[in-house]
């Protein structure tokens, strides 16, 4: 691993351990504002973009850095060819429910494009707080044990699964996708889906596979999942692990070029028989 990124991910564990304790300390209040992508702010959000932000802003390895929650990137130092694209705290609203949430970060060489990532990393707060790293064709758990991220073990997705994530209101499923996801559930599938896309991918690697999908809806074509802080890290991450990432017409999603940082796309993640068995509806769209 580089020493570059050995070091950001080093801030990143810092940054981890004190959203940790915000999130078990601090008030659940809503912020009086919203991000780019619309979404009521709390202020969790908003203080956890500020910690992260402060251990970014120090390191000279770093061009820039492009928030969820910041309309615009931040220039760090301009002879540095790495940038991160990343959500602070993803999910943020199911803390006042106590379930789990999650960071997500994208490590990219030269420019914000899905093909020039390096990393995708995120981190699951829950009953334990995890992080998980994926660089040059590995994907490894690491958990946090006192003040410590201890390596766990690497994760590899099964050939297929038994688990289906699908997000988004039913009632605005396109008709291939409603057809899609009961084709699963028939065939035996189980139901996980807590509305919490880090939990959830997370949920579906350690378990072996399955599919998690947030669709185009029939108005919204352009889905709602953020393609640099959400959707190409997990995409990173599920194709390093021996899955795929695909787009609502089955193209590879680190593929897709955005126009705008905080572009949208519908997404597919999962092992390679459900993305092979995706595909062949999508194919057609
Ligand atoms: P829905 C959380 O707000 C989030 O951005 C993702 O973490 C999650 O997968 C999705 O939105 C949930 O959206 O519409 O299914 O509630």
């Amino acid at each position: 691993m580089s020493d570059n990124l050995q070091i950001i991910i080093d801030e990143i564990k810092k940054a981890s351990i004190d959203i940790k304790y915000l999130i078990e300390n601090d008030e659940l209040d809503k912020a009086q504002s919203t991000n780019n992508s619309g979404d009521v702010q709390v202020k969790l959000d908003i203080k956890s973009d500020e910690i992260i932000q402060n251990y970014f802003t120090k390191l000279d390895c770093l061009k820039k850095i492009v928030s969820e929650e910041q309309e615009s990137e931040i220039e760090i130092n301009e002879n540095a060819d790495l940038l991160v694209a990343y959500d602070p705290l993803d999910g943020s609203s199911l803390i006042d429910v106590d379930l789990s949430v999650g960071s997500i970060y994208g490590v990219f060489k030269d420019d914000f494009e899905g093909k020039r990532l390096i990393a995708g990393i995120y981190v699951v707060f829950g009953p334990r707080v995890e992080l998980v790293v994926a660089y040059d064709g590995k994907v490894s758990l690491y958990r946090l044990m006192g003040d410590e991220f201890k390596y766990i073990q690497d994760m590899k997705l099964n050939e297929s699964g038994s688990l289906n994530a699908p997000g988004s209101l039913q009632k605005k499923w396109p008709k291939y996708h409603k057809e899609l996801m009961n084709d699963f559930f028939d065939d035996g599938y189980k139901l996980r889906y807590s509305g919490g896309m880090v939990p959830d991918l997370h949920q579906i690697l350690l378990k072996g596979g399955g599919i998690f999908s947030y669709p185009a809806s029939v108005d919204n074509e352009k889905g709602k999942l953020r393609a640099l802080f959400e959707v190409f890290p997990f995409a990173f991450v599920y194709e390093s692990a021996g899955g795929a990432g695909v787009d609502e017409k089955g193209n590879r999603l680190l593929d897709r070029k955005i126009s705008h940082i905080h572009d949208t796309i519908p997404c597919y993640f999962g092992s390679k028989k459900e993305i092979t068995k995706a595909k062949e509806t999508l194919d057609k769209n």
